[in-house]
């Protein structure tokens, strides 16, 4: 398995699932399961090391409110982890940002935007860390970049035509 996918509560599973679809875009495997810092501290710490054993290279951890879930993954695994705040509560999510992002120097958590763009920006991210040392995902990257790039030459293309409609 190449990235785990972990989440505070199944009530996340909505935003999170993007981080997988974009994962499944560059062949990438992975699983996605629940464990909430504050809940279930120890099937944390479980999933941790069985992920160790496993060759787990990257950790993409989701979680709203007081979200401590990225943080306290940071703090038991030296490889990278991306953290993805969850809007679930009345701050919108900017409870989460600032939780997962103001971690002490020396455990870093690379955290993305609020949301299913930032679990898709997860799935991307942890991609091209893999990628620096597995040339198939960096060719895979190379194409996604053109694919969006082609993405807005259509756009602009469509729009034009619009114009031209008037
Ligand atoms: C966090 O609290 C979870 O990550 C979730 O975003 C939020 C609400 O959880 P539930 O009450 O819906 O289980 O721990």
């Amino acid at each position: 398995m190449d990235v785990l996918i972990l989440m505070g509560s199944d009530s996340d599973a909505d935003v999170m699932s993007a981080a997988g679809a974009a994962l499944n875009e560059f062949g990438l495997t992975w699983e996605m399961t629940v464990a909430s810092a504050h809940r279930s501290p120890a099937r944390v710490l479980r999933l941790i090391g069985d992920a160790h054993d496993r060759g787990v290279k990257v950790f993409i951890v989701g979680a709203g409110a007081a979200a401590h879930l990225a943080g306290v993954v940071a703090a038991h695994t030296s490889r990278p982890v991306v953290g993805v705040p969850i809007d679930a509560t009345a701050l919108k999510g900017v409870d989460a940002l600032l939780s997962t992002v103001q971690m002490p120097p020396g455990v870093p958590v690379a955290t993305v935007a609020i949301g299913k763009p930032g679990a898709t920006n997860a799935g991307v991210l942890a991609a091209q860390m893999i990628a620096l040392a597995d040339p198939q995902v960096a060719r895979r990257l190379v194409d996604y970049k053109a694919s969006l790039e082609a993405k807005v030459e259509a756009a602009a293309a469509r729009l034009a035509s619009r114009k031209l409609d008037r």
